[in-house]
């Protein structure tokens, strides 16, 4: 506890919780040694829904077969006592199927759907031959009035490269639908590209973005030096809007992803108005390994009614955890922390005055 939120000892969701029914074959007679017949990996980066006071995940679960998919855990409390639905989502295709769709987050939209907006990855159809890795990823958007049935929307297409990072606006801005976007020039590198982008779009069910300004950039010498991306849809403060996203910086480990926030104005949300400096979260403890070690990432975040905040965040690309806090305490930490001032002369006259106001 830092007074900024509280963080729990145990993950809420692991790859152990996915129901035995879509792992065992439960006919004696077709399965005499009790083998599981199919394997589940990682159960990570959830979108989040609250709604009729149950909390809901939409949680990436990834098979032993390395595919990821959608599957919806509840609970009644948001900390714990999760339990998966039935079955997993079966998401309608658009014509171009997709070989791969994670990271979905979740936005009720102020026009009464609910919609999931995802990466859906295609193997690059401009590969030379023999090139089995290079792919292609583009925004994949679906909607649903009850998290059970979907209809798939044609994929956002942007004028400014790839999409692996796109989050629905909960509001309409100017009457449009608002997207926040990470344009990028290949499929794991952002490029030239990056940072948090802001496009409107007309029409939802042919959405195409054909202005996108970045509204965060990656900065060198942060933890967004490579790229960043949006978290959850932002939450509306009586102060402006919340939001989190994530920042990766390499080092010589690897890649490392932390989570970090900033707040924009309630008058024109691509304005950024608080940028608090450094990161917000990041791994630790077990936290940092996993399959893909070193990384936090959240897709998902609630605030019910009392303005309570559950931030869910998946770590290393293996399991979710659930942090609480307020709306209050995210406001302040907000707009009450010191930025980045990019050099290190400039942390330590932040540190100096911060100590000039607590000794004189
Ligand atoms: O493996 C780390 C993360 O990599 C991707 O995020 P980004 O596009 O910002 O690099 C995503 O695959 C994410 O799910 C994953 O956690």
């Amino acid at each position: 506890y830092n007074g900024i939120y509280y963080r729990y000892k145990h993950p809420i969701l692991t790859a152990d919780h996915i129901p035995l029914h879509w792992r065992y074959d439960l006919n004696f007679s077709t399965n005499p040694h009790l083998m599981q017949r199919i394997g589940f990996n990682a159960t990570f980066n959830s979108g989040a829904l609250y709604s009729s006071g149950r909390y809901y995940l939409m949680v990436r679960v990834e098979g032993w077969d390395r595919k990821s998919f959608f599957a919806v855990a509840e609970s009644p409390n948001g900390i714990d006592h999760w339990q998966f639905h039935d079955c997993p989502v079966v998401l309608p295709e658009t014509d171009e199927p997709d070989i791969n769709v994670y990271d979905m987050r979740l936005t009720p939209h102020e026009d009464g759907w609910i919609y999931g907006v995802f990466c859906s990855e295609r193997k690059d159809p401009g590969a030379p031959e023999g090139d089995t890795s290079a792919a292609t990823a583009s925004g994949g958007i679906a909607r649903t009035k009850n998290l059970t049935g979907w209809d798939r929307l044609p994929d956002f297409i942007s004028h400014h490269g790839q999409q692996r990072n796109l989050v629905l606006h909960p509001e309409f801005v100017n009457g449009k639908y608002a997207f926040y976007t990470r344009p990028q020039d290949g499929f794991i590198e952002v490029g030239g590209g990056g940072g948090i982008g802001w496009a409107l779009v007309d029409d939802i069910t042919h959405a195409e973005a054909f202005d996108e300004k970045i509204i965060d950039p990656k900065v060198y010498h942060t933890i967004k030096e490579v790229k960043n991306g949006q978290g959850p849809p932002p939450i509306k403060t009586p102060e402006g809007w919340l939001h989190l996203a994530h920042g990766v910086r390499n080092c010589a480990a690897g890649l490392r992803y932390v989570l970090y926030m900033f707040m924009t104005s309630l008058e024109d949300p691509s304005v950024v108005i608080a940028r608090p400096g450094g990161y917000f979260m990041a791994p630790q403890n077990e936290e940092r390994v996993g399959d893909v070690s070193n990384v936090l990432f959240s897709s998902g975040w609630i605030c019910n009614e009392k303005g309570e905040v559950f931030i869910y965040y998946g770590s290393s690309d293996t399991r979710m955890h659930v942090a609480t806090s307020t709306i209050e305490k995210l406001t302040d930490y907000c707009l009450n922390t010191p930025e980045d001032g990019l050099r290190s002369a400039s942390s330590v006259q932040t540190v100096l005055k911060l100590i000039g106001r607590n000794k004189g």
